[in-house]
């Protein structure tokens, strides 16, 4: 018995041992934004990228609100609209309007759907992410669909991600 129990654990590591660098070679593994949380953390903005797990340049990032991201001003710019796959809120207590309300459509239209995502927090990829409307139905997912966004506080959200 003891002879098979170790070669049972012999085979066991080196399963392991051919696992480990199958997962550090995928792709996948990058997509984490936890790198670019650490460095916006409390820095005052949020931020959006084009792709899941924060990696490479954000679209942009906004100290305040911007009604359209598919107009100039207010941090999203342009092609910025529809383009938002992952994101950071690195907001600070503000007097507690630091909750950021992402919209489906401009001009922070809740009744279109929306999402919150909370001081401190990050979204590695809005593809697991639905709008939800005032009356709690949930809409499409938020993956290249963000089109606004404004700071609220936390009693005023009821959507969270
Ligand atoms: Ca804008």
């Amino acid at each position: 018995m003891l002879t098979l129990r170790t070669t049972l654990a012999t085979l066991g590591l080196l399963a392991a041992g051919t696992t480990l660098p199958l997962t550090v070679a995928s792709p996948a593994a990058a997509a984490d934004c936890g790198s670019e949380l650490t460095t916006w953390k409390e820095s005052g903005y949020v931020l959006a990228w084009g792709g899941p797990g924060c990696a490479g340049d954000p679209l942009g990032r906004a100290a305040g609100n911007d009604p359209d991201w598919g107009q100039s001003g207010g941090g999203f710019t342009g092609s910025d609209t529809n383009q938002a796959e992952s994101v950071v809120n690195g907001g600070t207590y503000s007097d507690g309007v630091n909750i950021v309300a992402f919209y489906d459509y401009t001009a922070y239209s809740a009744a279109n759907g929306y999402g919150c995502l909370k001081r401190g927090m990050k979204i590695d990829n809005l593809y697991n992410e639905y709008f939800i409307n005032p009356a709690g139905t949930q809409l499409r997912r938020m993956h290249n669909a963000i089109s606004s966004h404004q700071w609220v506080t936390t009693s005023a959200c009821t959507a969270y991600m």
